[in-house]
């Protein structure tokens, strides 16, 4: 699953780099397991799970390894990106490819860092980049529907159809805001899919706020009304600080946070809620001393699942034991599961559920 990517997106100067840069190091602290960044611009956090802890604790495994969320910077989005302006193009080609969108809009004051809007306004920072993206999808699908249309002239049916459907789409987007139900209801998903609709990703909005209460909360409730119609989830997280914190030990972090009257759940909750965007969810595994938390699509087959483990797995697949972790917890072991009727066998096409800790029989 290490394709599936969420990208930060935000203005200059939102603090796209610097929340970044407090996941990477927050993910490691939280699992005390080394991160790797495979470029500057890409951070791949663990996702904090207390699941994994308790499972291998009770297993004795030394070795944990959760599981992963991989967050890619976009930079580049100014006004006018959707003209090819600053980074424009290049940006919107990037932000087509990810899984999911961290919006970051910026809500704290520092008159030594420049703001490209000149004043400090979320709301209208977080429209304006809505709008940048909604341009560029109806150009998007404006370019689609040309080639549909070019493709029709021959009198084949499918292009045809094609292009009326593209034509509804069209409409869709232009009508602000998109939805998926809309979409799903009438029959468009997979195309605005296809056309790597930026309107149609799903989205959180991190609002990176400073250290005045009274201004955040002032600008929090702004943000959450605008995201509230559009049913965007809204985080707050103090990006700056976080990535401070972020360097200190676990200890010295704690204490911090007490003083600082820090919500320390807030980029956990980022990580998780990126997590769930994504349209994961979590099985465990237990291996020679290691516990594992596997992300797979929801609704992914036990087949699928032994894949992700290993190719053999899903090749010569005879069946999975699966226990719910609460089960697994309760009775202590496999074993005691098993005698006591809470260990399930399933086969092939067994629909995996989050939280089970599954160990598959294959031959070779
Ligand atoms: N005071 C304050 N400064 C911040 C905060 N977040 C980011 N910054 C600073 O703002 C500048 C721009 O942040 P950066 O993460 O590079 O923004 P980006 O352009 O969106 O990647 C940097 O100097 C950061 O240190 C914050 O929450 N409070
Ligand atoms: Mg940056």
């Amino acid at each position: 699953m290490g394709s599936l990517r969420v990208g930060i997106v935000g203005l200059p100067n939102a603090g796209k780099t610097t929340l970044l840069n407090a996941l990477s190091r927050a993910g490691a602290l939280v699992a005390a397991y080394p991160f790797t960044t495979v470029d500057p611009n890409v951070g791949v956090v663990d996702v904090p799970d207390q699941r994994l802890d308790a499972i291998a604790d009770l297993a004795g495994c030394d070795r944990r390894v959760p599981a992963t969320v991989r967050f890619v910077d976009i930079a580049g989005l100014v006004e006018g990106a959707s003209k090819g302006e600053g980074l424009g193009n290049k940006f919107l080609a990037h932000i087509r490819e990810v899984d999911a969108v961290v919006h970051v809009v910026r809500a704290f004051e520092a008159p030594d860092i420049s703001h490209v809007t000149g004043t400090l306004d979320p709301v209208r920072d977080v429209e304006l980049v809505d709008t940048e993206l909604l341009l560029s999808d109806i150009e998007m699908v404006g370019r689609m529907l040309q080639k549909a249309r070019r493709d029709a002239k021959g009198g084949d049916r499918e292009s045809k159809a094609r292009a009326d459907a593209l034509v509804s789409l069209e409409e869709l987007v232009g009508q602000e805001p998109v939805n998926r139900r809309d979409l799903e209801e009438r029959r468009l998903l997979g195309l605005a899919m296809e056309a790597g609709l930026l309107s149609v990703k799903p989205t959180i909005i991190v609002l990176n706020v400073g250290e005045d209460r009274e201004s955040s909360d002032r600008y929090e409730g702004e943000i959450r009304s605008w995201a509230e119609k559009r049913d965007i989830p809204v985080l707050v997280a103090n990006a700056e600080i976080e990535a401070e914190l972020s360097e200190l030990d676990h200890e010295e972090a704690l204490e911090f946070e007490r003083e600082m009257g820090i919500d320390e759940e807030s980029l956990s909750r980022v990580i998780r809620a990126s997590y769930e965007m994504l349209g994961l969810i979590t099985f465990f595994s237990i291996d020679s001393g290691e516990c594992r938390a596997w992300p797979v699509p929801k609704g992914s087959y036990a087949t699928y699942a032994a894949g992700r483990i290993h190719t053999d797995f899903e090749k010569g697949f005879v069946k999975a034991e699966a226990v719910h972790y609460q089960d697994f917890l309760s009775c202590g072991c496999f074993a005691a599961a098993r005698e006591e009727g809470m260990l399930r066998v399933e086969g092939r096409e067994y629909v995996v559920q989050d939280g089970d800790v599954i160990h598959f029989k294959f031959a070779t």
